[in-house]
């Protein structure tokens, strides 16, 4: 019998970041890390469990892609283990904005395809979890099952059962507006996975990394919880200019920004000391996302806009977790 559903799932960026593996083999995280689900940058993806098939297909953005199959059979695999059955599966799935290109397309799409799979094989699973198997496909996407401020625990337990996400604050009770200045459409050229252990093996600073990181979570916690910005801002660029710098100080080294980053930084910078509530992150590629509160939302949209070598902006709001829905097939 064939079995179908369909979900929707939205990217997240990480304020206090996560960079780093304990376990590769359970993909399990060598830090926590807190995010902001962001409205607009969606995945939706439909899974069809059909006897006909011989083996799972992937099809991204109306392309087929083998060279994702691992992961996402890795994912299906422990879905169909809890179901009892073995039949392989169809994947669509389609992201409204630029894949792999630092936008975290795997954490959206891997948080949709857990949540499709496991709606389609009638497995009544917590969002808890969902969110360990979708950590599975990316450590990411574990965080991409709730809306808001979410927190990612690392978690220390050997089969990795206790390192899964769970939701800080409902994003309504501090509605921040994140603004990304696209800066390059391509695909990155180190995958966050790869980059995550040419540090971890090279980098002089990583264990400075790791040992830095307990105090950061607390800050980053603290501030959300005190609705403080200022705070918020501080901790968030000092946590994404450390995970660069130990990329960085990677041999060879790791540089994830153009030129244009580096401006949209400095630009994010002035606008904060001249006294907007806005700060910069950058993840595993180019982009630039600004973090602002509602009130600045305009100004810091103009001035990105304005900046040379920004190709486009998107805007969103602070967005709900992981929807499921049946689906016709
Ligand atoms: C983050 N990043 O916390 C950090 C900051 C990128 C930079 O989580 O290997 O694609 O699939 O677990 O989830 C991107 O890493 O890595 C990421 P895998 P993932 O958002």
């Amino acid at each position: 019998m064939i079995k179908a559903a369909a979900a929707r799932a939205r990217s997240n960026i990480a304020l206090v970041k996560y960079w780093g593996k304990a376990n590769g083999t359970l993909n399990v995280p060598a830090v926590g890390s807190i995010s902001i689900t962001l409205d607009a940058l969606r995945s939706d993806t439909e899974v069809v469990f059909d006897p006909a098939l011989e083996t799972d297909e992937l099809v991204l953005d109306g392309e087929p892609r083998p060279d994702g199959l691992v992961r996402v059979s890795a994912c299906l695999d422990i879905l169909r283990e809890l179901a009892g059955i073995g039949t392989r599966a169809a994947v669509v799935s389609r992201n409204n904005f630029p894949t792999g290109a630092g936008l975290a397309s795997s954490a959206s799409g891997f948080a949709a395809l857990v949540g499709a799979a496991a709606r389609a094989l009638g497995l009544e699973l917590s969002p808890r979890e969902l969110s360990i198997i979708a950590r599975r496909g990316s450590g990411s996407a574990a965080r991409s099952i709730f809306g808001g401020f979410v927190e990612m625990h690392a978690g220390n337990a050997r089969d990795g059962l206790d390192s899964y996400a769970e939701p800080l604050l409902p994003g309504k009770e501090w509605p921040l507006h994140v603004v990304v200045a696209v800066t390059s459409t391509g695909e990155k050229a180190v995958a966050s996975g790869s980059g995550m252990r040419h540090s971890a093996r090279s980098s002089p600073y990583y264990a400075a990394w790791l040992q830095t990181h307990p105090g950061d979570m607390a800050l980053c916690r603290q501030a959300i919880r005190t609705r403080d910005f200022d705070a918020l801002a501080e901790i968030a660029e000092a946590s994404c200019l450390k995970m660069h710098a130990a990329a960085m100080a990677a041999v060879p080294a790791l540089i994830y920004w153009n030129g244009t980053t580096v401006e949209c930084i400095n630009r994010i910078r002035q606008l904060r000391m001249s006294g907007l509530p806005v700060l910069f992150t950058v993840d595993a590629g180019p982009q630039v996302k600004a973090v602002c509160t509602p009130d600045a939302r305009a100004a810091v949209r103009d001035a990105l806009a304005a900046m040379p070598g920004v190709v486009e902006i998107i805007e969103t709001g602070l967005g709900p977790g992981l929807e499921t829905h049946e689906c016709a097939s």
